[in-house]
């Protein structure tokens, strides 16, 4: 998996390089990351990269021709690369809360291409005929807006390279079938058997196997129809 990244805060992206899992997914070369900043696309003294907004109002918004020259970039270096790029998957996705929501299975389709180009919007955003010209999808994290796109840019990619074979142990990437049945995780629990007076759940301690997955599966329900109706509503319908 080859993921393209177009920020201004190329830093930022060690969050996902230095540590954890998608620090060790990035060593045994299961994925590569490569920022690309608008801003070296520019021909002006200042490196000019975002405009006043037409209409007015409050704010700045990211010009078209830094992030097309950026994109073209990207395009004749993926193709440079391989002879055969026309059987490549490759996807532009620009993360906004205007996109639709990214959930478990998005991230597992998303996991099955080999090129993720990923457009980081700063300010009030980016000149729409850019987004209409070359952006396959756009995508949400959740409903509320942060300061730009690169902390989702780094969900959405946490979430597809932990999909990726060999990124995670045996035993975790079982694991993962715990939101693909659709289901909030049940509750977990480690030493000490007591703690601040409260005690682990007896039949965590019993060892009868049966009995324990019967106890997790009811504990998800439970949290899916309390905390999560909307999941449990989906389920449902799933199962009719
Ligand atoms: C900023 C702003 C300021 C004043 C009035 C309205 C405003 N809207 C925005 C805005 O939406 N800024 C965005 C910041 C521009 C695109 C990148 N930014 C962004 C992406 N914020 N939040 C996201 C995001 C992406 C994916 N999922 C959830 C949120």
């Amino acid at each position: 998996m080859q993921f393209h990244v177009i920020t201004l805060f190329p830093e930022m992206f060690s969050a996902l390089t230095e540590s954890g899992v998608s620090r060790r997914a990035l060593q045994n070369a299961l994925y590569d990351l490569k920022t690309w900043n608008p801003r070296e696309f520019t021909h002006d003294r200042h490196k000019t990269v975002d405009d006043r907004p037409y209409g007015g109002g409050p704010g700045m918004v990211m010009m078209y021709q830094p992030l097309k020259d950026t994109i073209d970039a990207i395009q004749s270096q993926s193709q440079s690369q391989s002879q055969d790029v026309g059987d490549k998957k490759s996807k532009v996705i620009y993360l906004s809360p205007q996109g639709r929501p990214l959930t478990q299975a998005k991230a597992k389709q998303l996991s099955k291409l080999d090129n993720i180009t990923l457009l980081c919007g700063r300010y009030e955003g980016i000149d729409e005929r850019l987004l209409e010209t070359e952006v396959d999808e756009e995508i949400s994290i959740g409903d509320f807006v942060v300061s730009g796109g690169e902390l989702p840019a780094m969900m959405l990619m946490d979430a597809v390279i932990r999909l990726l074979p060999g990124a995670l142990g045996h035993n975790q990437s079982a694991e993962q079938d715990s939101f693909s049945d659709g289901l909030l995780d049940c509750p977990h629990y480690t030493r000490p058997e007591e703690v601040a007076g409260m005690k682990v759940p007896t039949v965590l301690l019993e060892g009868n196997h049966a009995k324990i997955d019967a106890w997790r599966q009811i504990q998800k329900e439970q949290r899916t129809q309390e905390r999560r109706p909307d999941l449990w509503q989906a389920v449902q319908v799933q199962e009719r």
